[in-house]
């Protein structure tokens, strides 16, 4: 970490954190909030490295004004939060749960009276089970629930949340939750799982324009990014970093910036009809763009069912995730974005940001993590960066508030600016909540 001081940031650039709501809300079932996959998946056997649920989390449902607070005293200017979908329409469809928009009301007025944007994402997700009890996202229908939720949170919330994201990295909840099933809804469907980005992307369309029927606030999505470096040079490993990089960077970009999908071969989703790509490729007045490492690709081994294979990336420390620290990564990526698709690109805001390290309080209750500064010092200048080669960069989200409930691993990866006791639900700030504190009064 260099000592040099931090560069400034444009002015109006839009300092903030996100969460989600199945990672910090609890209160699983109050107020009529319905099960989602994630619960179901949760309670499975086998499915998480803790064994534990979201049942409660860090009961930030009950605790919320507490978690505002936290947020004031960092002085963020945003909030990103997810709503659960299932707190709002219990089986997906029908008429809205009062009860459940009624927590999102509140929440929303206590960051405005607190001076914080409220930026809403509509799926981080927490799919209701029923729903996926007719398919999920590999039913076509899912992307009209998904609209018709959009609308009902629109007309509750629309004058007041200041900017919508429809999906939270989509590729993640395809690869993940319906390619390798280490995620919800436990599919394992590999390269069959292609439906699941062609319904997000049609879903994230219609919900667009159902936002701007009630709302005259900015709409954007949540992608994840990972610039690929080639580990090995031959015309082989050349084919495979293409393969991924159409796969993880480009199958859920190309079509919203009107560019189709990729033509690498495979990904075709096979099941788009006429007019599709259109509603997909509505414009976005903001893109979110998710890092937190590049992947190091080369060619398959002989058998492979994919046409890549994932090798790990030598020479840079790591998280407690074993995750690589590359700042210059995310550099990499957003320079990358602008070259690629041009004036065809809306203006960034960097949605996530952020690391997981096994942070624990000193004899004085005190948390230190050093190497969370360290690490967000060297992104925040990548951002820096990239926007003096040009790039149009108007915010930047950590990932995350609090430690929380980080999906397959349980509570066993703490991301936090703020160290959560789970046993007590007692909130400490960690130094690099300070750290922060001061860049943003800089
Ligand atoms: C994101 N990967 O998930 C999510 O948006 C957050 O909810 C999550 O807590 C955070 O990143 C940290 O994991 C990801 O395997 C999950 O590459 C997995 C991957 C990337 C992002």
């Amino acid at each position: 970490m260099t000592t040099a001081p931090m560069p400034d940031f444009p002015a109006g650039f839009r300092w903030g954190v996100s969460t989600a709501a199945y990672q910090i809300e609890g209160a699983a079932t109050a107020d009529g909030r319905g099960p989602s996959i994630w619960d179901t998946f949760a309670h499975s056997p086998g499915r998480i490295a803790d064994g534990s649920t979201g049942d409660v989390a860090c009961d930030h449902y009950h605790r919320y004004a507490e978690d505002v607070a936290l947020l004031a005293g960092l002085g963020v200017s945003a909030y990103r939060f997810s709503i659960a979908w299932p707190r709002v329409q219990p089986t997906g469809a029908g008429a809205a749960n009062p009860a459940g928009l009624d927590f999102y009301d509140r929440l929303v007025d206590e960051l405005l009276g607190h001076g914080v944007d409220p930026v809403a994402t509509l799926f981080h997700w927490d799919l209701p089970q029923a729903l996926e009890d007719t398919g999920g996202w590999l039913n076509r229908d899912t992307a009209a629930r998904f609209a018709e939720y959009a609308d009902l949170v629109a007309a509750r919330l629309g004058d007041r949340v200041k900017l919508w994201i429809t999906l939270n990295e989509p590729f993640i909840h395809m690869s993940l939750g319906h390619g390798m099933g280490v995620h919800a809804p436990g599919r394992m469907l590999l390269f069959d799982a292609f439906p699941v980005a062609h319904h997000q992307l049609l879903g994230h369309g219609l919900a667009v324009s159902a936002l701007r029927a009630r709302s005259t606030s900015p709409v954007a999505i949540a992608n994840n990014y990972s610039p690929v470096r080639l580990a090995g040079d031959t015309d082989a490993d050349r084919a495979a970093r293409a393969a991924y990089d159409a796969l993880h960077n480009r199958l859920f970009t190309d079509p919203l910036l009107g560019l189709g999908y990729p033509e690498e071969p495979g990904l075709d989703p096979g099941v788009v009809r006429d007019g599709d790509l259109d509603v997909i490729a509505v414009p976005l007045d903001v893109l979110g763009v998710n890092y937190y490492n590049p992947t190091g690709i080369r060619a398959a081994q002989e058998g492979s069912p994919l046409p890549f294979e994932i090798v790990p990336l030598d020479g840079y420390p790591r998280t407690a995730f074993d995750w690589p620290v590359v700042p210059d990564g995310l550099r990499e990526l957003l320079v990358g974005l602008r070259d690629r698709y041009g004036d065809a690109l809306p203006p960034i805001q960097v949605t996530e940001s952020g690391c997981a390290y096994d942070d624990t309080p000193d004899a004085d209750g005190r948390v230190a993590d050093p190497e969370r500064i360290a690490y967000l010092d060297g992104h925040l200048r990548a951002v820096r960066a990239a926007i003096d080669e040009g790039v149009d960069v108007t915010g930047y989200f950590v990932w995350s508030l609090l430690d929380n409930w980080e999906w397959a691993e349980g509570f066993t990866k703490r991301f936090g600016l703020v160290h959560v006791d789970y046993a007590t639900q007692r909130r400490t700030p960690k130094s690099s909540y300070a750290w922060l504190r001061d860049v943003i009064r800089g």
